[in-house]
């Protein structure tokens, strides 16, 4: 391997045209406050899009997974019903367009840290959330696609249940570069006070193994209850690294100076950037999801960049530590907000939207690679078939329904894999 061409690549979730706010998620505050809200599919995949594009104008490389066949009639089968017998909550959950959040698609190991040198994914069960637990089948029927060279990759099913494992959402990686030896953070949850911890950490050790890790370069690490409960349902939401640096809040974790000092025994060169309570309380945290960013090494030396939602903004305090901490001597150069507010809604920032995968653009199936060129064209898509609005009440609607499923078959033909995913 020369290591020239491996590279950190997004792989966004295009919003799916069912995309609609049924306060699925309990922990996961925006999901909660906004249960009932009228969603506008069309609109968030057009915000997801436009994010890709500022990916892409940064210089990096983009790619793309595709939103699930909705409603998923295989469960609803498995249930004993359909979707239009099911029961209110059992049809949203069958109907929601979650997988959007890529982040929780998987969690990847890059070549250089394993034992057999291919880059490890394992699917995520997502087990705790009923309506992200039938997702996995269907991400792994796109995973097994896009990394279908063997050479380079190996694909793993998920880990059983009842270890919920919600993928790379709770997995950073600090490395001195990409394709460099890193070290592998999992972090798990015990507690959450009122609400569930749906990162087990035998589901961690799992992933750790099966992908072939260094265990003296492995850690696994506890999430705070007090981060849980104030809304951080999954670590991104309050911390997130890039190659040798690592931003997060101050109580992202249960133990963090035995944290820290693990990982700056293993990676002297990393540098840790928190954010105090002081400065942005775990509340505010969770509102302005600044840590549910892309941090990202832009090309040519020109630092690293935290693309971050356009909701951070609106807390004025949270912004003006951001802007002066930009301004001062840190790894972390520019802010690059983008407005995801359609995602946003559902507690999906920036991060959320996108999986991380370390490896050659050589090595991957390029329909699930994107420039600006092919978003042109499923931007043309969306516009023509995604629904504009969906209220909770219309998910029986079966005009509705049929329209989804539209949507669906049209981009998955347009991007030539319609014989291979299989609603
Ligand atoms: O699992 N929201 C997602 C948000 C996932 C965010 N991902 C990361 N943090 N990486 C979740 O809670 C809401 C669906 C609804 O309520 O309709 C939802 O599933």
């Amino acid at each position: 391997m020369t290591g020239m061409t491996i590279r950190e690549i997004n792989f966004d979730g295009l919003v799916g045209p069912s995309h609609n706010y049924a306060g699925l998620s309990p922990g996961n505050l925006a999901s909660a406050r906004n249960a009932g809200a009228i969603a506008y599919p069309r609109a968030a995949a057009l915000q997801g899009i436009e994010k890709m594009r500022t990916n892409i104008r940064l210089g990096l490389t983009q790619g793309l997974f595709l939103p699930q066949w909705r409603p998923d009639g295989a469960w609803l089968k498995a249930l004993g019903t359909d979707v239009g017998n099911a029961e209110a909550h059992i049809r949203a959950a069958a109907m929601s367009a979650s997988s959007m959040w890529a982040a929780n698609a998987a969690t990847v190991s890059p070549a250089a840290d394993t034992a057999d040198g291919r880059t490890h994914l394992t699917v995520a069960n997502l087990v705790t959330m009923p309506h992200r637990s039938h997702e996995w089948p269907h991400t792994l029927a796109q995973l097994r696609l896009a990394f279908s060279d063997q050479g380079a990759f190996a694909v793993h099913g998920p880990v059983p249940p009842p270890f919920g494992d919600e993928g790379a959402a709770n997995h950073m990686r600090l490395c001195p570069s990409h394709g460099e030896a890193g070290v592998e953070v999992f972090v798990y949850g015990q507690s959450g006070g009122p609400f569930p911890a749906r990162q087990h950490i035998e589901a961690s050790k799992a992933v750790a193994r099966l992908h072939g890790l260094d265990p003296a370069r492995t850690l696994f690490v506890m999430q705070s209850e007090e981060a849980i409960a104030a809304g951080a349902f999954h670590n991104d939401v309050v911390a997130v690294a890039n190659e040798h640096v690592l931003f997060t809040h101050e109580h992202a974790f249960a133990d963090k100076e035995r944290f820290y000092a693990e990982l700056r025994a293993l990676l002297p060169s990393v540098e840790i950037v928190e954010v105090p309570a002081s400065a942005v309380s775990l509340s505010d945290a969770i509102r302005s999801y600044i840590f549910n960013a892309q941090l990202v090494t832009l090309p040519d030396g020109e630092g690293m960049a935290l693309i971050l939602p356009t909701d951070a903004q609106d807390l004025p305090d949270t912004w003006a530590w951001l802007e002066a901490t930009v301004a001062g001597n840190g790894p972390i150069r520019r802010l690059v907000p983008v407005n995801v507010r359609q995602s946003m809604a559902n507690g999906g920032g920036p991060a959320c939207l996108r999986l991380r995968v370390v490896a050659d653009p050589a090595d991957i199936d390029p329909r699930f690679l994107v420039d600006e060129g092919k978003l042109d064209g499923i931007a043309k898509m969306v516009e023509a078939y995604w629904p504009e609005a969906i209220a909770p009440a219309d998910l029986a609607d079966t005009r509705l329904i049929a329209r989804i499923e539209q949507s669906w078959l049209t981009v998955v033909d347009h991007l030539q894999l319609s014989g291979d995913l299989i609603p």
